[in-house]
């Protein structure tokens, strides 16, 4: 049996020594962590993307609220996301929006991506759309009247937001808003724009009301022009916690020609819209929809469409819709009057050319 002092001295050095590694490794993982940070930071996407990753990931779909449309007459501030040299269909929207004061306090509008065939696409959409907006603006003698922004490419990531200053743009009106007062945001393109600002500003999610022309292949596929140009922007708005309307409808606005000549009549800006339909010959067809209309009509007067609330599906990435009641509800609009949509355009122009 050894000494009861050197027995107390060993247990004493053992201790001093694991304290000695405990300091260290502590030492040690603390280093680890601060040249792990430093080098993440320094390559910033890294951080920021896997951090986002998480950030949205944690977002409980299923308690995102369903939008309610206010009342015919009730203003309400929105922001207006467009394709608009995409197609002939977002000219005519424009038109129906900025003659409607008394529904819309517009806040600006955002010139979105495309990707057709026509000459001024893809890279230079943004460009074009640009463009478009300011000449309909100015058509309608109301030019410089409001913010007109350039949106965003494509994304390119599952959680990396598409940079722009309409994105930008987006984020600081819908910081202005409260749940009470929301920024309506009306997308007539690709979703780059909101899924953007939603994965830059997660916060925007209480302060905005989303609503979307996607017009879809219901309850099958979420096919659409507008989902195609860019897949990944469409499945973060289905598959947020944003308050989100479906425009699912709009195919059978058809217009004849002999309809859209009598906005000739009324003024600089009913003279172009009809002879807009000149730029292409489907435009003439007495088929062609004026799909993107039929969102305006059915914000401006609620009674010209159809509701309904429905379970909000995920889509896949061959875009079938899977209904697993994990994406909580949404308002679908299904369907919009022909007749009334166009007799709403043909009263605004009207008045227009009356002042
Ligand atoms: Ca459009």
């Amino acid at each position: 049996m050894g000494h009861p002092g050197l027995l107390c001295k060993g247990i004493n050095t053992r201790m001093e020594n694991m304290c000695r590694c405990k300091i260290i490794f502590v030492s040690f993982l603390m280093i680890s962590w601060t040249s792990h940070t430093t080098l993440f930071s320094q390559n910033g996407q890294g951080t920021d993307y896997t951090q986002r990753r998480e950030m949205i990931s944690r977002r409980d779909s299923r308690i995102r609220e369903v939008p309610k449309i206010p009342p015919k007459g009730e203003r309400i501030r929105v922001i207006f996301d467009t394709d608009a040299k995409n197609e002939i269909d977002d000219i005519w929207a424009i038109a129906l929006a900025i003659l409607s004061p008394e529904r819309f306090k517009i806040e600006g509008f955002v010139a979105a991506n495309f990707d057709n065939s026509r000459p001024e696409t893809g890279p230079d959409s943004l460009e074009a759309s640009f463009k478009e907006i300011k000449t309909i603006l100015s058509k309608a003698g109301l030019a410089n009247r409001w913010p007109v922004l350039r949106g965003s490419h494509p994304m390119r990531y599952k959680y990396e937001p598409s940079e722009s200053e309409g994105v930008d743009f987006i984020i600081n009106k819908a910081m202005e808003s409260t749940p009470d007062d929301p920024l309506w945001i009306v997308g007539l393109g690709t979703a780059t724009d909101i899924a953007s600002a939603y994965l830059k500003e997660p916060r925007i999610t209480d302060r905005v009301i989303v609503f979307w022309h996607f017009r879809t292949r219901w309850p099958e596929k979420c096919w659409n022009f507008n989902v195609i140009g860019d897949v990944r922007a469409a499945r973060v708005v289905f598959h947020s916690d944003l308050s989100f309307v479906l425009f699912d409808t709009g195919t059978h606005l058809y217009c004849p020609m002999s309809e859209s000549e009598q906005f000739v009549s009324c003024g600089a800006l009913g003279k172009y819209l009809h002879e807009y339909r000149y730029n292409a010959s489907h435009y003439q067809k007495s088929t062609k929809g004026f799909y993107d209309l039929g969102d305006i009509a059915a914000l401006v007067d609620p009674g010209l469409a159809s509701w309904e609330v429905t379970e909000c599906p995920e889509v896949d990435w061959d875009l079938t819709y899977k209904f697993k009641r994990t994406k909580g509800s949404i308002l679908r609009c299904y369907d919009i009057d022909r007749d009334g949509t166009y007799a709403l355009l043909g009263q605004k122009l009207r008045t227009l050319a009356s002042k």
